[in-house]
């Protein structure tokens, strides 16, 4: 074949196949430890990744993807854009992109939601688990490498590599204040993978930065996690906190993590790059059922922590057994990046929100609503699970909904 012998056509046939398999962007790094990896080091060395031990464990192998694949000479960079409607579109595809909502998405909750209660889920989580859907793509590419005589190595976020600054080098787009990596007319709602690989190809030229003097991100960050530009610490970070920790949220934290159970967008939602931010038309990554807009009881009944009588899950009232809580959380979370929180973790976070929104809506005087979620705050509690009745320890929320408690809580 023709453009097996020469780099230049062999990589625009890459790219080719890339987008034939389904990715949105595509583009060509030199393996090479990426012009930035020593900010990985510095960051670790503040501990700014908490408790991912995994992101100090292999950090050599991370700066430099010839220790990944020994003989490596490129890295195929691919990305994926997640972005859809809260609630998928009734029929079939649409033709071509869509603009974007994003930018009209901000909401502060509990206090701008519009009234609205939601459990908030990110929406890179809102479809299948996008490591099923990427790795079957970038298989494809692997195989084509390997064909042509290469070895190949996948990676999306299963394998240490620098993703955002290998994707920057390749000009997919260009790492934002936010750490994100932005493409200037897609957006940032990307996900991306990568194939390292032995075989010879061009490198693509990189983007120039487009944030200006903008800091939108830095100021809107519920929890003050971005602490620089381009610095993240993720011990403040609501997406570490509510997925990647095991451990209980601290009380103040949680207070403003709002009703965000799992993962957290704002850093993106007001970057005015997704004001217009494409749509995928993937339907693997639209949203599952109703997943974008869960209630506070809906999830909890479909973590198996029901009311008795609501239909939903756990017969047994207050307190939900084991096996409740396991076949809840295994069917929610089947294919789907949520499955990462675990359970507990998921409940705990749940936990929080209704936290939150509680006291929303006792500073609204919507009394009814008041109990209404002391109740379910005191379900969870009492739901027999270590983990979320340490978090209502640390939120005083066992004594707002103890039976003969003030109905007030410690916040
Ligand atoms: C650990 C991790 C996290 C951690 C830490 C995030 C972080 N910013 O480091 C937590 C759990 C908080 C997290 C959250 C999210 N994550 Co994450 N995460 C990762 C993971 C596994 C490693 C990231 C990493 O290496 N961090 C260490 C820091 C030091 O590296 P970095 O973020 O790449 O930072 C580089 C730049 O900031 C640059 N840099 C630093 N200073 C400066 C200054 C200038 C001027 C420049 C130009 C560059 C620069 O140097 C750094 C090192 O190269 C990657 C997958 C991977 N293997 O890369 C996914 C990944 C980064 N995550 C992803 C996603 C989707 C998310 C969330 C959106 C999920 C959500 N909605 O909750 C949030 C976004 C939060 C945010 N603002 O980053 C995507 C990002 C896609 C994109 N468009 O950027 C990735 C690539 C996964 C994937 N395969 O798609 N994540
Ligand atoms: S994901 Fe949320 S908490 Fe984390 S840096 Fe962005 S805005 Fe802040
Ligand atoms: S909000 Fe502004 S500063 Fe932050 S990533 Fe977007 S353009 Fe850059």
């Amino acid at each position: 074949m023709l453009w097996a012998n020469d780099p230049a056509q062999r990589s625009a046939a890459v790219k080719r196949l890339a987008h034939e398999v389904g990715f949105d962007l595509a583009g060509i790094a030199p393996a090479l430890p990426p012009a930035d990896g020593e900010r990985l080091l510095s960051w670790l060395a503040d501990e700014l990744h908490g408790g991912m031990t995994y992101m100090a464990s292999m950090a050599s192998v991370r700066r430099d993807p010839r220790e990944l694949l020994p003989g490596a000479r490129a890295v195929v960079c691919c990305a994926q854009v997640y972005n859809a409607p809260p609630a998928a579109p009734a029929h079939g595809g649409t033709a071509g992109r869509e603009p974007g909502q994003a930018g009209a998405q901000v909401q502060d909750c509990p206090d701008k939601n519009g009234g609205e209660e939601i459990a908030r889920i990110s929406r890179y989580a809102w479809g299948r688990d996008y490591h099923k859907v990427l790795r079957r793509r970038l298989a494809a590419i692997a195989r084509e490498l390997t064909r042509l005589g290469g070895v190949a190595r996948i990676a999306v976020d299963s394998a240490p590599i620098l993703e955002r600054a290998h994707a920057a080098r390749a000009g997919l787009g260009w790492i934002g204040k936010n750490t994100c990596l932005i493409h200037p007319r897609i957006g940032s709602w990307l996900f991306l993978g990568e194939v390292v690989t032995t075989l010879e190809l061009l490198p693509d030229e990189p983007l120039g930065g487009l944030c200006g003097s903008c800091r939108r991100c830095l100021d809107a960050c519920p929890t003050g996690a971005l602490i620089a530009p381009h610095r993240l610490d993720a011990r403040r970070c609501i997406s570490y906190l509510t997925i990647e920790n095991r451990d209980t949220i601290g009380a103040e934290l949680a207070r403003q993590s709002g009703d965000r159970v799992f993962g957290c967008d704002v850093c993106q939602d007001v970057c005015p790059y997704n004001r217009k931010a494409a749509m995928t038309l993937d339907r693997d990554l639209w949203p599952r059922a109703g997943i974008a807009t869960l209630s506070p009881e809906e999830l909890a009944g479909r973590l198996g922590v029901g009311a008795a009588g609501d239909g939903l899950a756990n017969p047994n009232g207050r307190g939900s057994t084991a096996t409740d809580r396991f076949a809840g959380f295994d069917e929610l979370t089947r294919g789907s990046a949520l499955r990462r929180a675990h359970g507990d973790g998921l409940l705990r976070n749940l936990l929080v929100v209704v936290s939150n929104l509680r006291r929303h809506a006792r500073e609204c005087r919507d009394a009814q609503r008041v109990v209404e979620l002391e109740t379910l705050a005191h379900r969870l509690a009492d739901c027999g699970d270590g983990l979320v009745a340490r978090q209502a320890a640390e939120l005083g929320a066992r004594s707002a909904a103890a039976p003969g408690g003030r109905g007030e809580s410690a916040e």
